[in-house]
């Protein structure tokens, strides 16, 4: 029996859905996608008034990603490769925009796609063995499942600076752009962090402002990307390759094409070293991080050997020494955060329009009606950037008021940390799954979306074709994941870092301290444990 007969026929339970997804980024269109071909009755409930998730919201200008183009694409529709033509190695956010928007065109996904609803709490009846779906304007929806498809990197957060709402010039959270352009030119601009988000946005608005002032807090090892447009007879001939890069996507640490080079630093010449990270250094993408030594971020002499290399190369884009070293890292090695990519971002301080001010030293104090203060000065701006980044992994879960078994809230499960089956379970809240939640498989995310999308459809077919109507993880096979998660996160030293990647945030409380808040082993170990769940009949999980 379906999902979907089983609730048709209860008269009471009738106007339930068999499945309720939260959010229609990349994750949550193809979910419905595979939920609709299951013949499940599925209700997508997204905030936003269109698709894209990560790629509606981020719409800062030089937002872009860092993974090639063509490996980041879904993989699933053979005619959908055939049709699209990725014009940048890695493509803009609007271009990505507009592929999402053409997926959603093509299944005719928006008919079951619910816009301008923000989810605020979800409910675990026991009695009804169905979800209790409340939104924001106070309306209530039900479903026997609940995936959430909320994104690792959605919830942005703000500074809480004394008189953030005293600023009379308009303001921006990257992660919350307008949809209508904003024009830098002949503006004084500051920008506000120097994460991914914030380089991106730098080395765009440097073309146009009058002056940008960059406040930084922390630098980060950026490395260039090498982006370039992709002709049509290029296009054609990567289209012949795709079969290979998903299938290469499928073998690498982190899914992308990238993946560590099967030898350690110091086995390698001192000669050999340079010509090697020289080449990675003039290569596309991610490679000089993902793609190098298998040791650099595991070896403390090692990193600081890759570290000094990167740290050159600044010094030698950067004409101005001290500003030059207000940009090189002091306090983390290369890669123990995540690395931007970038475009001319360091000869950007080379010009005369863009100052760098160090936060760190001078900290600002609070925002005014015409700028800024910093502890050592007073800066009038037009425009305020902020790039400073969200409660990574877990903030959208906490901005949701998740109720499990006995009205437990999942934000109170999660208090010394989120735990989980596989990133997708989690014991005490039956019928529930999550796409990218914390533990899933980071790096060239939507690989391992397409993984998980998938591995929820099978579940979701195992559980109804059997009649099933409740299912929940086994607290024991919670605890052996977590177990191991927390095993294979030692002896790296990226764990000595604050960044969102330990679950650190300073704008959120309860974010200070460092964490195990992600699985850092790799993809392919993640999908074998992932698989073996499924191979021993979900034996980890109590179906009933
Ligand atoms: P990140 O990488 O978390 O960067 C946030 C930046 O904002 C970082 O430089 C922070 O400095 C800075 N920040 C945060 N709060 C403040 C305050 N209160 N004052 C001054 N500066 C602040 O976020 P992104 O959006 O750039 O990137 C997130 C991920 O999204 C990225 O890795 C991609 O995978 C996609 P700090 O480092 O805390 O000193």
């Amino acid at each position: 029996m379906s999902a979907s007969a089983s609730l048709a026929a209860d008269p009471v339970q009738a106007d339930a859905f068999d499945a309720i997804v939260i959010g229609a980024g990349m994750s949550g269109l193809y979910q419905l996608i595979k939920l609709r071909q299951l013949g499940l009755k599925t209700r997508v409930l997204e905030a936003g008034t269109g698709v894209g998730g990560t790629w509606y919201w981020n719409r800062y200008p030089g937002c872009r990603f860092d993974s090639e183009s063509y490996s980041y694409g879904y993989s699933f529709d053979q005619e959908l490769l055939k049709d699209w033509d990725w014009t940048e190695h890695f493509a803009p956010q609007p271009e990505t925009e507009r592929y999402l928007n053409l997926v959603a065109d093509r299944y005719d996904l928006r008919r079951d796609i619910q816009f301008s609803a923000r989810v605020k709490a979800a409910r675990w009846d026991e009695a009804s063995r169905l979800w209790k779906v409340e939104l924001e304007d106070g309306s209530l929806q039900r479903a026997r499942f609940l995936v959430t498809a909320i994104g690792a990197l959605s919830s942005p957060t703000m500074p809480s600076y004394p008189g953030m709402t005293d600023f009379a010039g308009p303001s921006f959270h990257t992660g919350l752009w307008p949809k209508e352009p904003v024009d830098f030119t002949g503006k004084r601009v500051a920008v506000i962090g120097t994460g991914a988000s914030g380089v991106q946005t730098i080395q765009e608005v440097a073309k146009t402002a009058a002056q940008l002032t960059v406040f930084q807090r922390t630098p980060n090892w950026c490395a260039p990307l090498h982006n370039g447009k992709i002709p049509p007879e290029e296009m054609a001939e990567i289209r012949t390759r795709y079969d290979d890069i998903f299938r290469r996507c499928r073998e690498t640490w982190a899914c992308f094409l990238h993946t560590a080079h099967p030898q350690d630093t110091f086995d390698a010449s001192a000669e050999e070293r340079r010509a090697f990270w020289e080449k990675l250094y003039a290569d596309r993408g991610f490679g000089i991080w993902v793609g190098n030594y298998q040791d650099i971020l595991t070896n403390r002499a090692a990193n600081e050997e890759i570290s000094r290399f990167i740290a050159d190369k600044i010094r030698e884009r950067v004409k101005d020494p001290a500003v030059a070293e207000l940009l090189i890292p002091k306090n983390h090695g290369f890669g123990t955060r995540r690395v931007p990519l970038e475009t001319r971002y360091y000869e950007c301080y080379n010009q005369p329009n863009v100052t760098l001010v160090d936060s760190k030293a001078t900290p600002i104090e609070r925002i005014t009606p015409t700028g800024l203060v910093t502890s050592a000065a007073e800066y009038e701006f037009d425009i305020i950037v902020y790039a400073t980044g969200f409660d990574a992994l877990r903030g959208a879960f906490d901005r949701i008021d998740f109720r499990g078994k006995d009205g437990v809230s999942l934000k109170d499960q999660w208090e010394e940390g989120a735990t989980s089956l596989v990133g997708m379970l989690v014991d005490g809240f039956p019928n529930m799954l999550m796409l990218v939640g914390p533990h899933n498989a980071l790096g060239n995310i939507p690989r391992t979306i397409e993984f998980n999308v998938e591995w929820v459809a099978e579940f979701l077919r195992h559980v109804t074709e059997r009649g099933i109507t409740r299912f929940e993880a086994r607290p024991e096979a919670v605890g052996q994941w977590m177990d191991h998660v927390m095993e294979i996160a030692q002896g790296l030293l990226s764990m000595e870092v604050d960044s969102w990647m330990t679950g650190v945030n300073i704008n959120v409380a309860g974010r200070q301290t460092r964490r195990v808040a992600r699985y850092t082993g790799s993809a392919t170990n993640y999908r074998a444990w992932a698989n073996g769940i499924a191979e021993r009949g979900y034996a980890e999980v109590e179906l009933g």
